[in-house]
C-alpha cells in the first residue's frame, strides 16, 4: 500500500497585517497589528503531493472584528471606551477594523453610547455586546449653565448642565456646538464634576467647532458636565455659541447663547452719528438686572419718543438703533433711567437731528 503524503504552505500576501501559519490541515491567521489591519487579508496556499506535484489557491478572510476590542489586544477595557469617545470627538484614525469593533450595540452607528457599553461590559454589568443593549431615552437636555466673566483676561467660564427629566438612566452624554472663531477661542475644556469611573474626550477645532464626548458604566445624575473656557479674541460686547446635546446617543437641541460682557458700572454713551439723519445708534451699560427706560424729549421738555421701557432687563452692554424720521430738525435730550435692586441710575445726553 502506497502511503500518499501532502505538504502545505501558506505564503501570507499581506505580511504586514497577519502572520499566517499551517497545521494539519488548518490555517491560522493571527493579526499583528489589528489597528491597521483591514477588512479583509489574502493568504495564498500551496499543496505539495508526494511526487512533488504544487497546487496553488488563494484564500481571502474577512476580518470579523470582536466587538468593543477597538485597540485590538484582545481585552475589551476602558482603553477601548477611550478610543470610542476620541473617534466621536473626531480626534485620530481609525481603520475599518476598528470603527467595526467600536460599534459595540451594532446599530451602525459609533456613538458615546457605545463607550458606555464598553465600559459596562469591562466592569461585568452586561455579559455580551451583542447589539441586545439598547440606549433608553431619558429625556433631557445638556444647558448652558450661569457664565462667569474675568473682564480683563478677557476669559468666560461657560459650564455645560446636564438636565433630565426621568433621570438616572443617563449613561452617555454628548455636545457638540459651534462658533464664530474670530469671536473667541476655546482654551480649556474641564471636567471635574464626573461620576467615577466616567471617561471623557474633547476636540477643539480651528473652523469653529468643539465636540465633548462623556461615558460611564454607571447612570449620571444631573449636574454641571463640563467647563469650557473662552477667551475672547476680539473687542466685543457680546459672543455667542450654539450647540447640540445628546443624552445615550439621542440628540436634544439647545438654544444659541449669547454672552453679554458684564459692565462696571451704568453707563449711556453719546449716540453716532451725531448730527444725523434720520437714525442714530445709542449704547447703554448695566452692570446688573435692571428696568431700564430711555426716552426722548425736545428743548420744550416735552416727551416725543419712548426707545426703551422694560422691566428686568440683563446686565450687559446694548446698542439700540433709532428712526427719527417723524421728528423735525432740531437739538434733542436722550435720557436714561435704570433702576436695579441697589443703584438707580439717571443720565441725560444731546443729539442734533439735521434734515
Ligand atoms: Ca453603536
Amino acid at each position: 500500500m502506497v502511503q500518499e503524503r501532502s505538504f502545505y504552505t501558506a505564503t501570507n500576501s499581506d505580511a504586514e497585517a497577519v502572520s499566517a501559519t499551517i497545521s494539519k490541515d488548518t490555517l491560522t491567521l493571527i493579526a499583528l497589528d489589528p489597528s491597521t489591519a483591514d477588512d479583509s487579508v489574502t493568504v495564498t496556499v500551496t499543496a505539495t503531493d508526494s511526487l512533488g506535484k504544487k497546487a496553488t489557491q488563494i484564500v481571502y478572510v474577512q476580518v470579523t472584528p470582536a466587538a468593543g476590542d477597538a485597540s485590538g489586544d484582545g481585552i475589551v477595557n476602558s482603553a477601548d471606551a477611550v478610543l470610542v469617545l476620541n473617534n466621536v470627538v473626531g480626534k485620530g484614525d481609525y481603520t475599518f477594523v476598528q470603527v467595526a469593533a467600536m460599534d459595540a450595540n451594532k446599530d451602525g452607528k459609533v456613538n458615546s453610547f457605545d463607550a458606555s457599553l464598553i465600559l459596562q461590559y469591562a466592569v461585568g454589568k452586561i455579559k455580551s455586546l451583542d447589539g441586545s443593549s439598547k440606549a433608553a431615552d431619558v429625556a433631557g437636555k445638556i444647558t448652558w449653565g450661569e457664565t462667569e466673566q474675568i473682564a480683563e483676561e478677557g476669559l468666560i467660564k461657560l459650564p455645560l448642565v446636564l438636565e433630565t427629566r426621568n433621570g438616572n438612566g443617563t449613561f452617555s452624554v454628548d455636545f457638540a456646538g459651534s462658533f464664530d472663531a474670530e469671536q473667541f477661542t476655546i482654551e480649556a475644556v474641564d471636567f471635574n464634576n464626573l461620576p467615577e469611573g466616567w471617561m471623557s474626550a474633547y476636540h477643539v477645532s480651528e473652523d469653529g467647532n468643539v465636540k465633548v464626548a462623556l461615558a460611564g458604566a454607571t447612570p449620571m445624575t444631573d449636574r454641571e458636565v463640563a467647563l469650557l473656557t473662552l477667551r475672547k479674541v476680539a473687542d466685543l460686547d457680546v459672543v455667542s455659541i450654539s450647540g447640540s446635546g445628546y443624552i445615550n446617543g439621542i440628540t436634544y437641541d439647545m438654544a444659541e447663547l449669547a454672552i453679554r460682557e458684564i459692565p462696571t458700572e451704568f453707563a449711556l454713551e453719546q449716540n453716532y452719528p451725531n448730527p444725523f439723519n434720520p437714525s442714530t445708534t445709542i449704547k447703554y451699560a448695566l452692570p446688573e438686572v435692571a428696568d431700564v427706560k430711555i426716552e426722548v424729549y425736545n428743548v420744550m421738555g416735552q416727551r416725543v419718543q419712548t426707545l426703551v421701557n422694560a422691566r428686568g432687563v440683563k446686565a450687559g452692554t446694548y446698542t439700540l438703533r433709532a428712526d427719527f424720521s417723524s421728528l423735525a430738525s432740531g437739538m434733542y435730550i436722550y435720557k436714561i433711567e435704570a433702576r436695579s435692586e441697589n443703584q438707580s441710575f439717571v443720565q441725560t445726553k444731546m443729539m442734533k437731528l439735521i434734515k
